[in-house]
């Protein structure tokens, strides 16, 4: 018999960043994981990921960050790669119109995949303000539109980068931390995992708890989706 101990458990959180060609998704998870920018670009070819480990009020939370190909000819391969995210970014370029325009339907491509997760609109290339192709305005009404906050960051200068996976990690922890109430909760209800008011014999009542998962499970699950 296998004894898993608490601490051979941690959360797990996969997020995909999403966006046009050249918006900045894979240097800002570059950033964000290695702490390092690069000039030159390189698009991505389908799919590339990349993992951070952070500590959140004494908890291990391991990111596992999606990096999708923006450019169209990929785009028949990077939907099946969102499938179980928890948590999506929704970038564009500060200097690319196109890629504000494209938000719309990234969410939705998201959604499809994956239903409501927390997201969270980034607009990159803040640093080339002078050169901006759409107003603060028009984006901060899109962020109220989507429901969604916004965030305007600079990979190249490190600026709001942090602030965008951990305002993600909170959204998610928030929510299964809820999930753990209802489970807890004696009078299970009609409760966010669509069990009835009032309980009959045979009815299936769905438990969640925290989601913690065991580093074998994650190679598992990881491997899985590749
Ligand atoms: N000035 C400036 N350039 C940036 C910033 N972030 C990324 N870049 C540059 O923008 C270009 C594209 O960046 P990538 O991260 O490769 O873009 P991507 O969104 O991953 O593109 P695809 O892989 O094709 O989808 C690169 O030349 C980066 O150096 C930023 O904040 N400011
Ligand atoms: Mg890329």
């Amino acid at each position: 018999m296998t004894i898993m101990r608490e601490e051979d458990l941690e959360i797990a959180i996969k997020v995909v960043i999403v966006g046009n060609g050249a918006v900045g998704k894979s240097s800002m998870i570059q950033r964000y994981c290695k702490g390092s920018f690069t000039k030159d670009y390189k698009k991505t070819i389908g799919v590339d990921f990349l993992e951070r480990q952070i500590k959140v009020e004494e908890e291990e939370v391991r990111l596992m960050l999606w990096d999708t190909a923006g450019q169209e000819e990929f785009d028949a391969i990077t939907k099946a790669y969102y499938r179980g995210a928890q948590a999506c970014v929704l970038a564009f370029s500060t200097t690319d119109r196109d890629s504000f325009v494209a938000i719309n339907k990234w969410k939705k491509k998201v959604e499809d995949e994956c239903g409501s997760i927390p997201m969270v609109l980034v607009q990159n290339k803040i640093d080339l303000i002078d050169q901006a192709t759409v107003k603060p305005d028009e984006v901060e009404s899109l962020a109220r539109e989507l429901r969604v906050r916004l965030y305007r960051t600079s990979v190249k200068e490190d600026l709001n980068v942090d602030q965008v996976f951990n305002y993600l990690v909170d959204q998610y922890l928030a929510i299964i931390n809820h999930s753990e109430d209802v489970y807890t909760t004696k009078n299970v209800g009609e409760n966010i995992f669509g069990n009835p008011v009032k309980l009959n014999k045979g009815d299936t009542i769905t438990l969640s708890g925290k989601k913690k998962t065991s580093k074998k499970q994650l190679i598992k699950s990881a491997c899985k989706v590749i």
